[in-house]
């Protein structure tokens, strides 16, 4: 029998037995509401601040009013992690926006659920870092940032899971998204990234994809090393005749892509860029200055 799990969900932890939501919750009614993907490593919660400050900007985005300061947010992470004793393992944070009626309307909403799960992690086998990831281009496009802005870490996932299930039938670790007009966006939960003549380039947040937290911590870490990092629009064409490709994710960390629909990328192992900037992104996650002491 695995060990009990605390879970806070709107003000207390319970067993996660316990821990429930209505089907009136315009969480599940409607995929109204926004998340994080937290990670922690070596007990520290890696890049808290900058989890918070997505999450109550998307917050904002959807005019949802979240009862707890930032503050305080930041707390219910540190204090899940401890009642659980996660030293490194993933945080799931939700905040939906509660409790309604059959309605559209927020109106009725009058608090908004807050949730948050700290759990252990499932990692890629460390033997794909070396060999890469094989992917494929999925012919589900990326949501407008004029419909829903990609940028709002929102519940409403279907457009990511739509790309996910066209990977998973041909057995792919991920589904590369384009825009409407066919530039490489990101992928389901991933951002990505080329290396052409030694230059790192990766699409622009205007594009219509989530600005990754890893993503800014990769681009500040490349260029504090030397690398120049473009964020730059660029094609499938420019992708699949890179010297390298790689993803990064708070799940993934930075991880090779050396497949896509069938073609090679590069040599077809992990390259050199790919490989320093994994080892520079994993000493960073062990710095001190990088995460908040649980
Ligand atoms: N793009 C999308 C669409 C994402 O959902 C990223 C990029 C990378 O962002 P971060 O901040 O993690 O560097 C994501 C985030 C999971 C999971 O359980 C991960 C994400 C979303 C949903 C679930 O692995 N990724």
């Amino acid at each position: 029998m695995a060990e009990k799990q605390w879970i806070y969900i709107d003000g207390s932890f319970v067993d996660s037995a316990d821990a429930k939501v209505s089907v009136y919750d315009h969480g599940l009614l409607y995929g109204d509401g926004i998340f994080e993907g937290i990670r922690a490593y070596n007990g520290r919660v890696f890049k808290l601040d900058e989890h918070m400050d997505r999450l109550y900007n998307a917050a904002k985005a959807i005019a949802l009013d979240i009862p707890l300061s930032k503050e305080e947010m930041g707390e219910v992470v540190l204090e899940s992690c401890r009642k659980n004793g996660i030293a490194d393992g993933y945080i799931r944070l939700v905040v939906t926006r509660g409790r309604g009626d059959l309605g559209l309307s927020p109106k009725k909403c009058p608090k908004p659920t807050v949730f948050c799960i700290a759990a252990t992690i499932t990692l890629y086998p460390a033997e794909l870092y070396e060999k890469g990831l094989n992917i494929m281009t999925a012919t589900q496009r990326r949501n407008k940032a004029t419909i829903i802005d990609p940028q709002i870490k929102s519940l409403n996932y279907l457009n990511n899971i739509l790309a996910r299930i066209e990977a998973d039938r041909v057995g792919a670790a991920e589904a590369l998204m384009l825009t409407e007009d066919g530039l490489v966006a990101e992928c389901t939960a991933d951002n990505i990234y080329i290396v052409r003549k030694g230059e790192i380039w990766t699409p622009p947040i205007h594009l219509g994809i989530l600005e990754g937290i890893t993503r800014s911590t990769v681009i500040e870490l490349a260029e504090k090393n030397g690398y120049t990092v473009r964020e730059k629009e660029f094609t499938v064409f420019n992708l699949v005749t890179a010297d390298e490709c790689f993803l990064t994710g708070t799940a993934a960390e930075l991880i090779a892509v050396t497949e896509i629909d069938g073609k090679v990328i590069g040599t077809g192992k992990a390259g050199p860029v790919t490989k320093a900037l994994l080892a520079l992104f994993q000493a960073h996650t062990r710095e001190e200055s990088s995460g908040t002491k649980i």
